[in-house]
Formats: structure tokens, C-alpha cells, sequence
């Protein structure tokens, strides 16, 4: 039986359309999927949205629509933006389907019959942009938001609540047992912190709030979104008896960005272990995409659209510029003169032209056959494709995506370097030579075979394109990445297809 991968994104907002964050988190999200299927993996990739609450009630009300409706067009933004990325997600949930509002009502519903969930009262300040409870001595005196620093409204109503304390010590024990559970380090200490200063029973039902799934205790009452939101992980397979939850929990991966990271540091875990499952193996919490020094947010309104980048530069510009640019935990700062530089140092100079110098080459000197290698040399490309294969798997199981893309390109510099050393339009003009230019030819060919192949995770449409122009007929995408053996896999004989510049120089 194959091993299992089970890896999810956020369930994003539908108050507003997406941007280059929630991209970052899907994309980064794709490319670790897409990597660990070419390892033999079955994976499982969920991404999806998050409708019900206050948030999408006012934001529907703003647009004078209704919650429902603003839902179902936004949702159509995300599943197209998902689609021109080329994301391979396996599902995709919607958190007003019906097979997820049944899962969270059975989950209320056990943990209150369990006493996890008891009838109180809840007196606090909410905010409805992070849709976040905050008690008076959080607030230090001001009237707004630690978080986003939106203006906070006091509540005083009757709610159920979760008793969050009772997990305060198996979170801390868990926490210290699995050093691997929340990454990076410096984040896990933060939320260690915030435990150690004390956990209080979290509000989990909201009165008059006609926008939620209805509490199966009480009608008058509906779930808190975080709680309806963060079930999504497990409803989507179908908890709790489907095979495919019994295959897939725990999760292996869950990516969220780091505004959002004590709810899945603190709150699913907690519930989770009420639930008498175990938390997931890893919650990473990447960095902010900022503008001007300030998080990109679509409350704040100092985003960048995604969809004139792609429609301009094309889909994997975009998706090797987010997994490259910026350290994965990192903040990043995204401009347009970033981008371009970037996508033409890399892209356009160091990977295209590689591919552009040598297929001409081939059509010119080998009746654009792929040569037969002459002496078995490989001139040391052998050796550089299982060392960087290794260091991938390092790089990647540490979703350390923008070292994986760095130690990638010390192959294609090694490549340009090889042909501006052996020169092979200079061969190819020597009679005597031929074996040389064939022996050059082919392990630049298979060079670049292997780059398709350890590309497709990252830039997969372009990945396709290389594999196409050196004469691959085999499916890309059903490939497995195996360090031994992977070199030679080449086809001599075949005809390669010279193609238009991968990525063309963007004027900057
Ligand atoms: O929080 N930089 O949804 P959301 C990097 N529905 N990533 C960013 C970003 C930025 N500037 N802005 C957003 C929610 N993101 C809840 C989640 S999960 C059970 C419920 C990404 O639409 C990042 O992944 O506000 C962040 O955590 C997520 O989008 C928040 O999306």
C-alpha cells in the first residue's frame, strides 16, 4: 500500500476576492503536493472556502446581496484562480455544503453530550474582521483589535462554550513531545507562550447571528465560524467512519499563514483531543505578504490581484516568483520591479536560455534527433543530479521551497557554464569531433530532462513545455522521483521540438 499525505491550505474568506496571499498559501501548498506524489506518495490536497459568520453576513449586507449569493461568485474567483495556477488540488470544500454542516453539528453535539461543551454565559469584546473573541485585559484600554486594530464590539450573551482549559496541560505536553508540531521555532515558542499565560473556555455559539450552522442543542444559537471552519479539515474526508479519514488523519501538513495560527496551534488540537483524535503531525505558519511595510489584507485594501501577473507574465512566473523570492516563514515584500527582476534573471536568462541554446542545437548538428552519448561521460551531471535530488527531499520535507529552488538552479547554472566551456556550435563544425558534440549534447538534453522533472512541482505548465521540446512522450505528471537510476532516462533517437522562448524578457 502506498503511504499517505494528507495536506491542507486555509478554507479562505468569501467576503472579498482573492490575492497574491492566499496564492502564496495554495501555491506553496501545490508544490509540496505535486512533490510528493513524483515520491510515490497518495496524496490528498484540500483547499476550499470559509462562508458562514458576521464577516460574510456584513459583507454581504455592504453589497446588498445576500451571504449565499456573495459566496457562490466569490467562490467561482477562487476555483478559476485555482485553475489558471494550475493547483492540483484533490477536493475542494465549501463550508455551507452539506456533507461538512452535518459533520460539525455531529461534532457539537458529541462534545457537548461529553461535556466538553457546556450552556454559560459570554461577556467579552468581538472582532468581526478576524472574527476573534478578545477579553478586556487583552485589549490593554483600547477599543480595537490587537490583531488588525479594527474597532471591537462589546457582547454580553448567553453562549455554549468549549472547555479549552481543561486541554491547557496535554496541549503543553504535546507541544513539548512533538518539537516538530508547530514550525517554524519561533513561532511554536509564541504559541507556547500564549498557552503558559493561561487558557479560558472558548465561546463557540454566537445568538442572532442567522448566518451559521444552526446549534443541534438550540435553535437559537449558531456555531462559531472558527469552530465550523476549522472542522472542514475532517469533514472533507468524511469523518468519522469514511476510509478515506481512516487513511488520511492525522494530517501531515497543514499550511496557514501566521495570523492564523493560534486557532490551529491551540484550538484544533484542543478539539481534536476532545474528539479522542490525534492533532495533526505538522501546522507550518508562513509569513505576510506585505505592501509598504504593512500585511497585504483585503480589509486594509493594499492588495495585489493576482490575475493581470498571470495574464501577463503566465502562471508559473507567479508561482516560482512567491515559492523564490521569500524564505518560506518569512515576511516578504511584494513590487512589480521585484517580480520582473527575478522572473527575467532566472526564468528568462538562466532556464530559458539553457533550453533555447541547446535544442537549436541539436536541430542544426543532429538533424534534430537526440544524439546518441558517445562515451558515457556525463561530466559530473550524474553526480549533480543525485546530490541535488537529495538535497530536494531535505529542502522540501522542511517545505523549505525557495532553498529547493536555489540548490534546482545551481544545476541550470552548472548547465550554461558546461556549454559556454565545451562549445558546442565549435564542435559541431570539427569533423573529428562529433562524439565529443554528441556526448555534449545529450547530457545537456538530459540535464534538461531532469530539470523538467524536478521543476513540474514548482512551474508545472512550463515543466511540460521542456519535457515536450527534448522529445518526452511519457506522462509528465505520473513520473516518480527516484535518486538512483534517474540518469539516462533520456531517448536517444527521438526528435526534439523546438518551441517558442519558455519565458520571454519582460521590459522592466
Ligand atoms: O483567515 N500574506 O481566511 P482568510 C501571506 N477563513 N498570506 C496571506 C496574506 C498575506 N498578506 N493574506 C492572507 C481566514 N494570506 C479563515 C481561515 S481556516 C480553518 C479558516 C493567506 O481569507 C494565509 O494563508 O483571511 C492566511 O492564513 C489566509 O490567507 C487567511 O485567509
Amino acid at each position: 500500500m502506498r503511504k499517505k499525505f494528507y495536506l491542507t491550505t486555509p478554507v479562505y474568506y468569501v467576503n472579498d476576492v482573492p490575492h497574491i496571499g492566499h496564492t502564496y498559501t495554495t501555491v506553496a501548498a501545490d508544490a509540496l503536493a505535486r512533490y510528493k506524489r513524483m515520491r510515490g506518495y497518495e496524496v490528498f490536497f484540500l483547499t476550499g472556502t470559509d462562508e458562514h459568520g458576521d464577516k460574510i453576513q456584513q459583507a454581504a449586507r455592504k453589497k446588498e446581496t445576500t451571504p449565499i449569493e456573495l459566496a457562490n461568485r466569490v467562490v467561482s474567483r477562487f476555483q478559476s484562480l485555482w485553475k489558471t495556477l494550475h493547483i492540483s488540488n484533490d477536493d475542494f470544500l465549501r463550508t455551507t455544503e452539506e456533507r461538512h454542516i452535518k459533520v460539525v453539528k455531529e461534532v457539537f453535539l458529541k462534545l457537548y453530550r461529553q461535556d466538553d461543551i457546556y450552556k454559560g454565559t459570554y461577556e467579552g469584546w468581538y472582532c468581526t474582521p478576524c472574527e476573534t473573541f478578545w477579553l478586556e485585559s487583552q485589549l490593554e484600554g483600547k477599543r480595537v483589535c490587537p490583531e488588525c486594530g479594527q474597532a471591537v464590539k462589546k457582547i454580553k450573551e448567553e453562549s455554549y462554550l468549549f472547555r479549552l482549559s481543561r486541554y491547557q496541560n496535554r496541549l503543553l505536553q504535546h507541544l513539548e513531545k512533538n518539537p516538530e508540531f508547530v514550525l517554524p521555532p519561533t513561532r511554536k515558542n509564541e504559541v507556547v507562550q500564549f498557552i503558559r499565560g493561561g487558557l479560558r473556555d472558548l465561546s463557540v455559539t454566537r445568538l442572532r447571528l442567522p448566518w451559521g450552522i444552526r446549534c443541534p442543542v438550540d435553535e437559537k444559537h449558531t456555531i462559531y465560524v472558527w469552530v465550523d471552519a476549522l472542522l472542514n479539515y475532517i469533514s472533507a474526508l468524511s469523518y468519522p467512519s469514511d476510509s478515506l479519514f481512516l487513511s488520511f488523519w492525522p494530517a501531515n501538513v497543514q499550511l496557514v499563514g501566521k495570523d492564523i495560527l493560534k486557532f490551529h496551534a491551540i484550538i484544533w488540537p484542543a478539539l481534536l483531543m476532545a474528539l479522542g483524535l490525534e492533532p495533526p503531525r505538522l501546522v507550518f505558519a508562513h509569513g505576510w505578504w506585505k505592501m509598504t511595510g504593512e500585511k497585504m489584507s483585503k480589509s486594509k485594501g493594499n492588495i495585489v490581484d493576482p490575475n493581470p501577473l498571470i495574464k501577463d507574465y503566465g502562471a508559473d512566473a507567479l508561482r516560482y516568483f512567491l515559492l523564490r523570492e521569500v524564505p518560506f516563514g518569512e515576511d516578504g515584500s511584494f513590487s512589480l520591479p521585484l517580480f520582473v527582476k527575478r522572473v527575467n534573471s532566472d526564468l528568462a536568462n538562466d532556464l530559458g536560455n539553457l533550453l533555447n541554446r541547446t535544442v537549436p542545437l541539436v536541430t542544426r548538428s543532429c538533424g534534430g534527433r537526440i544524439p546518441h552519448p558517445q562515451d558515457g561521460n556525463s561530466a559530473g551531471f550524474e553526480d549533480l543530479t543525485k546530490n541535488t535530488l537529495s538535497r530536494l527531499d531535505q529542502f522540501m520535507d522542511r517545505l523549505s521551497f525557495s532553498e529547493a529552488l536555489s540548490a534546482i538552479w545551481q544545476m541550470v547554472k552548472a548547465a550554461n557554464l558546461y556549454i559556454d566551456r565545451s562549445a558546442p556550435w565549435r564542435l559541431a563544425k570539427e569533423e573529428e569531433k562529433q562524439k565529443e558534440l554528441h556526448t555534449v549534447l545529450y547530457n545537456l538534453l538530459e540535464t534538461l530532462r531532469i530539470l523538467a522533472l524536478i521543476l513540474f512541482p514548482f512551474i508545472p505548465s512550463s515543466a511540460q513545455k521542456i519535457w515536450e521540446e527534448i522529445g518526452m512522450e511519457e506522462n509528465l505528471d505520473s513520473q516518480i522521483l527516484e535518486a538512483r537510476d534517474i540518469w539516462g532516462g533520456l531517448v536517444p533517437g527521438r526528435e526534439v521540438k523546438k518551441g517558442p522562448p519558455l519565458f520571454p524578457r519582460i521590459k522592466e
